[in-house]
């Protein structure tokens, strides 16, 4: 007998049992959230970050197998990125190096900061579902209260191969982290009921400082996170320049806490 070390035994039913009751288990504490994150680019784990950390029951829902939006590479295919003074902090926070390129603007390596936040947002406790959709939202007596969500596989397949009803989720606080496209937003606004001014052209220097100020509730129940707060409010878009994206998140964090605890 050679002296490697052998595996422990286990049939084929036990690793499926063990997928199919923690998954189980876990899904049932959160088909009531307090907060369900839609999107997991930079704004969103961010946000769900903040609040898992700080005790708050939230739900990250992501439509792609991965998490991380757009935070993943710089601009133009180039894995570096930007941030400007304050939000070199939040780089600071989780553990990623970064270097001063000129006075304030500091340059990350994108794969390790990306890498980074989303193992900080694992381990704030935070329930992260990937390839699952947001296909719609629940309203009741104007304000948004839960997610109606698919998995990714379905919701993209033609209606005539799939015609399978989505689930609901309940939350207490949505908050829309879908980028550029609002998809959250959007939903409302097929009805009527907001309307969005569409993004604005590039202006770095402006669209920052506005987004973060901007990081609100945008109807009741419904927080606007990130780029889909430049989309919401007709601001610039700002190219590759993310600290507004974390800065945003931990904001529209924080309006959740506030309103959460009132
Ligand atoms: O696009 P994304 O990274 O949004 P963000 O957090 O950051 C924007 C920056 O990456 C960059 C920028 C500023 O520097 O201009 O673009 O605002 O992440 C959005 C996430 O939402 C997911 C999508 O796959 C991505 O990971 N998403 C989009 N639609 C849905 C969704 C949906 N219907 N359901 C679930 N997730």
């Amino acid at each position: 007998m050679n002296d490697h070390m052998s595996f422990a035994s286990s049939s084929e039913n036990q690793i499926t049992g063990a997928i199919v009751a923690e998954f189980a288990r876990e899904f049932e504490r959160y088909l009531e959230s307090e907060v369900i994150v839609v999107g997991g680019g930079p704004s969103g784990l961010m946000a769900a970050k903040e609040l898992a950390s700080r005790d708050v029951r939230v739900l990250l829902i992501e439509k792609n197998n991965y998490l991380g939006g757009g935070f993943w590479l710089g601009g133009f295919l180039m894995n570096k990125l930007t941030v400007r003074a304050p939000a070199q902090e939040c780089l600071e926070e989780l553990g990623v190096p970064f270097k001063e390129y000129s006075s304030e603007l500091f340059v990350a390596d994108a794969v390790h900061a990306c890498s980074r936040l989303i193992a900080a947002t694992c381990d704030s406790g935070a329930m992260i579902l990937n390839m699952v959709m947001l296909e719609d939202v629940v309203v009741h007596n104007e304000t948004v209260c839960g997610a109606v969500v698919n998995w990714t596989a379905v919701s993209t397949l033609p209606r005539p191969i799939a015609c399978v009803d989505p689930i609901s989720l309940e939350s207490r606080f949505v908050i829309d982290a879908t980028g550029h496209e609002a998809v959250v937003l959007k939903k409302l606004e097929a009805r009527d009921l907001l309307e969005t001014k569409g993004e604005g052209a590039m202006w770095v220097d402006k669209s920052e400082d506005l987004v973060v100020m901007h990081t609100s509730e945008f109807y009741p129940g419904l927080i606007v996170t990130g780029m889909a707060v430049s989309t919401a409010f007709g601001l610039p878009r700002m190219g590759p320049s993310f600290g507004a994206m974390l800065l945003s998140g931990r904001r529209a964090a924080e309006i959740a806490i506030d309103k959460l605890r009132r």
